[in-house]
């Protein structure tokens, strides 16, 4: 029919004329580059997209939090106003601006991996994005930075009184002022870009961050020569969208950009876990002592940074700390 026709040719012609809102390249915020596990889900996310979109949406990395002149905890509100289309950003720097997500640095709650998919993978999870959502960005996926362990240039540490004194560089939430300053260190907030040249000055002693960030970066090569693997918290990678710029998507696009950045965050969450066991032996290679704490030493830090939940439960909220706590028992 003749209405059929025009329908038709209608969308013939609507059809490319509805997507000329598109930016010709989005920004993709990181605070690692693609030596790193966290660059490469980002790098990940973006082929997945340019191929499944044959080359319609085109997303450009920036590494280092240059977006945010190396601020990585200004990441995430440069997001929500729209300054940076899209970032794959660490659940840390973005707490300033998201409290909930002050639930995963909360001290040795995640005694493990499995501990940590109980959490994003359910309930607790889903409340944790809509947390991220009600502040102007759209959460899709998650990825993983992993376990930060503890180092050093001083002494070996296996119990909270050989960390008395010692400059430790945190980054991020006043939470990590609080866990450090529970275990009578000096803890330092500074961005990551100020952290390489802070340890090899010896303006701080210590720092903390995954082995696969403490190997990339080569932080024994300044000075760092003690390792104790406490598996205090791990940090969970966020796929995310301005929700500005999400909504200029198709739903179809949408659900593009959701897949590939699932997909991504899947393969480097496994990727990152299989790698853990190498990049620790090559960090012993390297004459680094790492240090493991038996049952006990580990409680001595359990009951060290407790304060630590009384203090923050209020700022995460005491329904979402216990879906996670429920969540972990039932892994
Ligand atoms: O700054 C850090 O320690 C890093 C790179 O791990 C984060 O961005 C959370």
């Amino acid at each position: 029919s003749r209405r059929t026709l025009l329908a038709i040719a209608t969308c013939a012609v609507l059809a490319p004329l509805a997507h000329a809102d598109y930016k010709a390249e989005y920004t993709v915020s990181t605070v690692l580059p693609s030596a790193f596990p966290w660059g490469q889900a980002a790098d990940r996310w973006v082929e997945l997209v340019k191929e499944r979109s044959g080359g319609r949406i085109n997303m450009k990395i920036y590494s280092n939090s240059q977006l945010v002149s190396g601020d990585q905890t200004k990441e995430f509100s440069a997001m929500r106003s729209g300054l940076i289309d899209m970032a794959v950003g660490s659940t840390i720097n973005w707490s300033p601006q998201v409290p909930e997500l002050n639930l995963f640095s909360l001290p040795f709650l995640m005694p493990d991996s499995n501990a940590i998919d109980a959490i994003t993978q359910g309930e607790a999870g889903k409340m944790v994005f809509s947390a991220i959502e009600k502040r102007g960005v759209t959460p899709l996926a998650w990825g993983e930075n992993g376990f930060r362990e503890l180092s050093n240039s001083k002494h070996a540490i296996s119990k909270p009184d050989d960390l008395k004194g010692l400059k430790i560089r945190v980054v991020g939430s006043p939470l990590f002022q609080d866990t450090f300053t529970a275990l009578g260190a000096n803890p330092t907030q500074m961005s990551w870009a100020d952290a390489k040249p802070a340890l090899t000055t010896g303006a701080v002693d210590g720092q903390e961050n995954p082995l696969s960030v403490f190997d990339v970066a080569r932080i024994d090569q300044v000075g760092q020569k003690y390792l104790t693997q406490w598996h205090y918290m791990a940090d969970p990678l966020v796929f995310a969208v301005s929700t500005r710029v999400w909504r200029e998507f198709s739903p179809e696009d949408q659900q593009l950009l959701k897949q590939a950045a699932e997909d991504a965050g899947k393969w480097e969450i496994e990727k990152s876990r299989a790698e853990v066991a190498d990049t620790l032996a090559k960090i012993r290679e390297r004459g680094v002592e790492v240090t493991d704490l038996n049952a006990e030493q580990h409680d001595a830090f359990v009951k060290a940074t407790e304060s630590v939940y009384q203090k923050w439960t209020p700022q995460i909220g005491e329904a979402l700390l216990k879906a996670a706590q429920e969540a972990i028992a039932k892994r």
